[in-house]
């Protein structure tokens, strides 16, 4: 009775589970620990390894590197190609593409109407640009009070909050748009992203042989009542890594045209005086079909709030 085979073990491990379980969390979980015990048994796994494998994840969690990690190995990707996949399904492809939100999204940012400057003091930190463009809904209109959040890397390619040396919602700022749907931005155009060396996700890259490089991008998350929430980035073009995403993420529509040497008359409130690249980008929503698509939140806040 307590001999047991590796599959009456996982009939045991799964057998166990009670009615007053969560069935859907019982179901993932058994597949989950199935699949691993095969996975186990077929690439024959030793103990040592597994053990290194537990560590690796211990210290993953605990330096917060997780979403590197999914970003990485495609897993954020996927998800987006089947909501892409469930839209075609549903004849719900108009609109900008979803791409994926990454790890480095902090709620909160500060709010401005219509126009913000991200570059805070005047310091020359990359190519000068203004983004501007509209918001507006499939059918065209323009959507007033649309809140366009907006984050990007600084000048060396990392993210306020993540790191110690920039203050507080640097590069982060959220807009909302005008009765004409509009928003705009001062910033610099930022330089790509690359994975913290001497961490456990550069660890595990190096082991696979896989670079940790992003190509240079901009992220958003658009949210309006009525309209489904949109989360996309997009790239600046002519990057390296552009088409060698380490997370995947990039895709057509999403690449910006920059209008370099464009004539600073009408951007004096943004403190431009002289030739800037001026970025233009319309953020094309789809109707919402019910309340949970348009909630104006980012991935964590969703799945646990
Ligand atoms: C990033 O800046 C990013 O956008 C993603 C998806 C993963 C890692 C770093
Ligand atoms: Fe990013």
């Amino acid at each position: 009775m307590n001999e047991l085979t590796q599959a009456q073990l996982l009939e045991r491990v799964t057998e166990s589970n009670r009615p007053n379980g969560n069935p859907r969390v019982q179901k993932i979980v058994a597949r989950i620990t199935g699949d691993l015990f095969r996975a186990i048994d077929d690439l024959d796994i030793s103990p040592d390894e597994f053990w290194a494998g537990v560590d690796w994840l211990t210290r993953l969690g605990q330096t917060g590197q997780y979403g590197l990690i999914t970003a990485g190995l495609g897993f954020d990707r996927l998800l987006d190609i089947r909501g892409d996949e469930a839209d075609r399904r549903a004849g719900r492809t108009a609109g900008t593409p979803r791409a994926i939100e990454g790890p480095l999204y902090i709620p909160g940012a500060p709010l401005s109407k219509f126009e913000v400057r991200l570059d805070e003091g005047d310091t020359q930190r990359g190519e000068l640009m203004v983004m501007e463009g509209r918001v507006v809904s499939i059918d065209g209109k323009p959507v007033a009070g649309a809140i366009v959040d907006v984050w990007h890397a600084n000048e060396i390619g990392r993210y306020s909050h993540f790191d110690p040396d920039q203050p507080e919602y640097a590069l982060r700022r959220r807009i909302e748009t005008d009765a004409q749907g509009r928003y705009r931005f001062r910033s610099f155009l930022p330089p790509g992203y690359a994975i913290p060396p001497n961490s456990p996700t550069s660890e595990l890259f190096a082991a696979i042989g896989r670079h940790g490089n992003r190509p240079a991008h901009i992220h958003f998350l658009v949210t309006a009542p009525g309209l489904r929430t949109l989360t996309t980035q997009v790239n600046v073009p002519g990057d390296t890594f552009i088409d060698d995403d380490f997370a995947f993420a990039t895709r057509d529509g999403l690449i910006l045209e920059l209008e370099k040497n464009t004539p600073p008359a009408g951007y004096a409130s943004l403190g431009v005086t002289s030739a800037f690249t001026r970025v233009p980008f319309d953020f094309v929503m789809q109707p919402a079909v019910d309340e949970d698509e348009s909630a104006p939140q980012a991935r964590l806040a969703r799945a646990v709030g």
